[in-house]
């Protein structure tokens, strides 16, 4: 070492002064080092070790959605995480996911401690902690920290024994064969048309989300995040229980193989939901192949941090990839919309189901609480309420478009939970009187029809997709007040009776988007905008419950008119085309074969066409986008004595 001398100085001084200093550095560097290595033992909380150890380290943090109603901490690696606020690149989703309102819904922190709470194992679950805050709602996590406390320990699902408690063969004695030949031959028809549309779709856009018949090229849309192949997902049951079984197992490959699920895309929560999970769902259940069951599960849990909102409301378009949320710009002040947070109740129950976590379970059912509980004008739920302050945002109601998947849903998460969900029937049948009381109308010339309520005033309109609602009535008839159910059967069979008329009273023979009843129309749209028909279901959907409820040949004569006009209209060289006038003869087509005539138009006439036991409504219900799912029963019917008590 080299020290200059200092003048005036000595030498011997000068080294008893350096030593001095040398001591009294040693054991400044000792210091700092045991302060340093102190701050590892303080607890989370305390700032000093936030500013000195962050970022890299695997450690605690606090957890808070945007109110900090949500409190506890949780061990995860920052490191996987992105940074709060970036979302990736668009690409072909953004034109319309442009006009969004770009909130995100969810603290980084929050996402974080949500994928890891999602990507636990089961024994994870019930080990989990999280501290009891007087005063404060249970969050996702506490919850299933409660219900461990609480012994609730679920056993990893069983699908031979769910297979065995069925009560009948999911796709019939004999695939559902009709005994007599006409109907046999209309079956064979619409089994023709799926295995058509199937084809085209594989040979012009596989992988894609939906064929362009016109163009014969693929669509990706902005509906689905990064997400591809809607249409293969959507037809994978249709085509199992028409028995096109090498097209099956093409689609099921294709899962195996090419459904990624690490996509970065903004998606729409409601959408994925019912084509994406409700496809696999069902896949599941219908073949017990595990590659349906561990990517659903794994879809489930990426749609998660939506519902990382004050409330707990999901907001309706999600990043998949970074979890990041936010609502849809058309949706006044950042509302969510009744008809997409409330259609998912089915999907998310069977995710309990499958993957034994109990937070997807949860989610529905604080949408479910806080709907039960919030005052209703006239009894009604309006389309959009805000998932920040949990208040209705407009009075609009609607059993159309923005509202009606959420009233389906009631009556068939009772059905599903085998009858033991009354707060679904509650809700459900007050819902019912409250529009019977305000929307239910009759027309001059005799239809009865739902018309749309604005802050009071009628609408008198009634859209293509309230047209399942005579599907919805009819198989909640059983179940309603003993006086009022042949009440309810018969409205069911009225309204269907509407829908009916909306497409006989048209050129092609199919319905418009929306008919009126005022300035003289009966179930006719006056509007030009209001004139096409995209391959829609609702109306078919009907049909086919009320055949199952009724035998009323009437049911399967209107599908069949519907299926000639399908073909006589809609049918081009490379698949089936919407149309964009029903009114006119000579067609325009819109050039979009939609995933939903696959796992919808065809196979609700594929059933209608069927025997009853095809996925019997004793097992089954019917998610939305008409996906199977099976009734959750706690007990197994064939285990039960004749008393109808287990054996000991
Ligand atoms: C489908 O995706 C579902 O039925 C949804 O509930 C409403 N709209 C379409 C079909 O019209």
């Amino acid at each position: 070492m080299f020290f200059r001398k200092l003048p005036g100085v000595s030498a011997s001084g000068m080294g008893l002064r350096l030593s001095q200093k040398f001591v009294f550095l040693l054991f400044l560097s000792g210091l700092v080092t045991l302060c340093f290595g102190a701050l590892f033992f303080l607890p989370d909380s305390v700032r000093l070790k936030r500013i000195f150890l962050s970022k890299t380290e695997n450690q605690a943090v606090t957890v808070g959605s945007e109110n900090g109603a949500r409190d506890h901490t949780k061990k995860v690696n920052r490191d996987q995480e992105h940074p709060r606020g970036i979302t990736p690149g668009r690409g072909e989703t953004s034109t319309k996911l442009k006009s969004m309102s770009r909130k995100p819904s969810v603290t980084y922190e929050a996402r974080t401690a949500e994928k890891a709470a999602a990507g636990k194992s089961p024994e994870d679950w019930n080990q989990a902690r999280s501290k009891d805050e007087p005063g404060k709602a249970a969050t996702g996590s506490e919850k299933q920290t409660a219900s461990a406390r609480h012994g609730e320990h679920r056993a990893a699902f069983d699908y031979e024994k769910f297979k065995k408690c069925l009560l009948k063969p999911p796709l019939g004695t004999e695939q559902g064969k009709p005994s007599d030949l006409q109907t046999q031959q209309r079956r064979d028809k619409v089994k023709e048309m799926m295995k058509f549309a199937w084809d085209n779709y594989k040979h012009y856009a596989w992988g894609k989300n939906e064929l362009r018949p016109l163009t014969r090229n693929g669509h990706i849309g902005n509906m689905f995040g990064g997400l591809r192949g809607a249409s293969i997902v959507d037809s994978l049951d249709t085509l199992y229980i028409m028995g096109l079984m090498d097209e099956f197992q093409e689609a099921k490959e294709w899962v195996q193989n090419n459904l990624d699920l690490n996509s970065n895309g903004e998606a729409s929560l409601f959408e994925v939901n019912i084509r994406y999970v409700g496809g696999l769902l069902s896949a599941y259940y219908l073949t017990g192949a595990e590659v349906f069951k561990k990517k659903v599960i794994e879809l489930g849990e990426k749609l998660l941090p939506a519902f990382n909102t004050p409330t707990g409301i999901p907001r309706g378009v999600i990043n998949l990839g970074s979890g990041t949320s936010w609502s849809w710009g058309w949706a006044s002040a950042g509302s969510s919309i009744l008809a997409e947070f409330g259609t998912l109740h089915l999907e998310f129950v069977h995710l309990t189901e499958l993957s034994s976590n109990p937070v997807f379970t949860e989610k529905v059912m604080n949408i479910r609480k806080l709907l039960n509980k919030i005052e209703k004008p006239h009894g009604l739920y309006p389309n959009f309420l805000s998932p920040v302050s949990g208040n209705w945002v407009q009075h609009h109601v609607s059993i159309g478009g923005l509202g009606d998947s959420f009233y389906e849903y009631l009556i068939k998460s009772y059905l599903m939970s085998d009858k033991t969900d009354e707060e679904a029937k509650r809700m459900y049948y007050s819902a019912l009187e409250a529009i019977e009381a305000n929307l239910v109308q009759k027309s001059p010339g005799g239809l009865t029809y739902m018309a749309e309520w604005r802050g009071g005033l009628l609408d008198h309109k009634m859209g293509h997709l309230a047209c399942f609602s005579g599907g919805m009535v009819g198989i909640g008839a059983d179940d309603g007040p003993p006086e009022k159910r042949q009440h309810y059967l018969d409205l069911a069979a009225e309204i269907t009776h509407t829908c009916h008329e909306s497409y006989s009273r048209s050129a092609t023979k199919l319905g418009p988007e929306a008919f009126r009843f005022d300035g003289g129309a009966e179930a006719t749209a006056t509007r030009l905008s209001d004139r096409y028909y995209i391959l829609r279901p609702e109306v078919i959907e009907s049909y086919m419950y009320m055949w199952r409820l009724t035998h009323d040949p009437k049911y399967r004569q209107w599908g069949w008119e519907a299926v000639e006009a399908l073909e006589k209209h809609c049918r081009v060289e490379a698949g089936f085309s919407g149309i964009r006038d029903v009114y006119a003869t000579t067609a325009s087509h819109d050039n979009m074969q939609q995933s939903f005539f696959l796992s919808e138009t065809l196979k609700y006439l594929y059933l209608l066409f069927s025997d009853d036991d095809l996925l019997s409504l004793e097992d089954w219900v019917f998610n939305t986008e008409a996906h199977p799912l099976p009734i959750i029963r706690r007990t197994c019917p064939q285990e039960q004595g004749a008393d109808g008590v287990p054996p000991e």
